[in-house]
């Protein structure tokens, strides 16, 4: 996080960063019911600031609450427009931004009644998430000791807060053995995601992600997929073994915070030549161009602010 900003929309109003503090008895806090989204905005080529993709990132916040069951006490044009409205109050033209669902104070118990659903989003800067030189040279992973969710245990397909506790085990365990990022697999041993990001490799010119079974539907993942089948790029949705990625010529990784991350190294094992691979250096270009309004074929992934 690179500095505090100015306001944070809390339940339909804008508080000051340091009074957006909720109570400890927030049933959220205590269980991890509760839903969040991560959006990126970007300073465009042209001086305007848009976001990513809104649609698709207010979409899936609603999608999560239903899909765990909680309701959201705002309409999906509220929270588009409390999203904007938040990045022009703190003036800021390229933002990370947080929407998260959660239920306040009140009763205690992993049943309540009562579900005081509240909604709060922030922006702030946020540079590359796994480093500048990571983004230009690629980064190490690991395959985690910890399994992927079971997809009848936490559900995948939602943005839930308490899913982060996977996540967090996997990248404790890898930074503290040196690498970069953490890899899962799913309950069967198939290759998942990564901790926060959805994950792509390249065989022979043919490009594959792991189908949407036990993994976040990632947002930036669709978008490569379109950006790939643009480019005339084989492109499979199909689960892989972990030594088909140690046997890939190209990996990378895709997520809001990540955008696209080349990999160059999965456990101690060189992937391809061990510097990002053509089809993910043509696709990571796009991606950038796009996202900074400069391919008119994907104009209306943005939401000008
Ligand atoms: N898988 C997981 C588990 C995940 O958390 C993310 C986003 C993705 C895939 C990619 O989804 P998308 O952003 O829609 O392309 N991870 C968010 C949280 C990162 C964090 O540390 O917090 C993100 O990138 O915003």
């Amino acid at each position: 996080m690179d500095a505090k900003t100015e306001k944070i929309w809390m339940d339909g109003e804008f508080v000051d960063w340091d009074k957006a503090t909720i109570h400890v008895l927030t049933h959220t806090l205590h269980y991890g019911w509760g839903v969040f989204e991560g959006i990126r905005a970007y300073h465009c080529h042209d001086g305007a600031s848009a976001v990513f993709r809104l649609k698709e990132h207010v979409d899936r916040l609603f999608g999560s609450c239903h899909i765990v069951d909680i309701p959201i006490p705002y309409t999906k044009e509220e929270i588009t427009g409390a999203i904007l409205e938040t990045l022009r109050v703190n003036k800021l033209k390229e933002a990370y931004i947080r929407p998260i669902v959660f239920i306040g104070d009140g009763e205690m118990g992993i049943y309540t009644k009562e579900v005081n659903s509240r909604v709060a989003i922030a922006v702030w800067g946020w540079g590359a998430y796994l480093g500048d030189e990571g983004l230009k040279k690629g980064i190490r992973a690991k395959i985690s000791s910890f399994t992927r969710l079971h997809v009848n245990g936490q559900m995948t397909k939602a943005k839930v807060c308490g899913n982060y506790v996977n996540s967090i085990l996997a990248k404790r365990e890898i930074i503290s053995a040196g690498y970069d990022e953490a890899i899962l697999l799913d309950t069967e041993g198939y290759v998942s995601e990564a901790s926060g990001e959805n994950i792509f490799i390249v065989k022979n010119g043919v490009i594959k992600t792991t189908p949407l079974t036990s993994i976040l539907p990632g947002i930036t993942r669709d978008s490569v997929m379109a950006i790939a089948k643009d480019k005339g790029y084989p492109l499979l949705e199909e689960r892989f073994t972990r030594d088909e990625l140690y046997l890939a010529d190209e990996v990378f990784f895709s997520g809001t915070a990540a955008e696209i991350t080349p990999v160059r190294e999965v456990d101690n094992r060189q992937i391809g030549s061990g510097f990002p691979g053509a089809i993910t250096l043509d696709i990571q270009e796009t991606f950038f161009d796009t996202v900074k309004g400069r391919v008119d074929a994907y104009k209306d992934w943005l939401s000008y602010v």
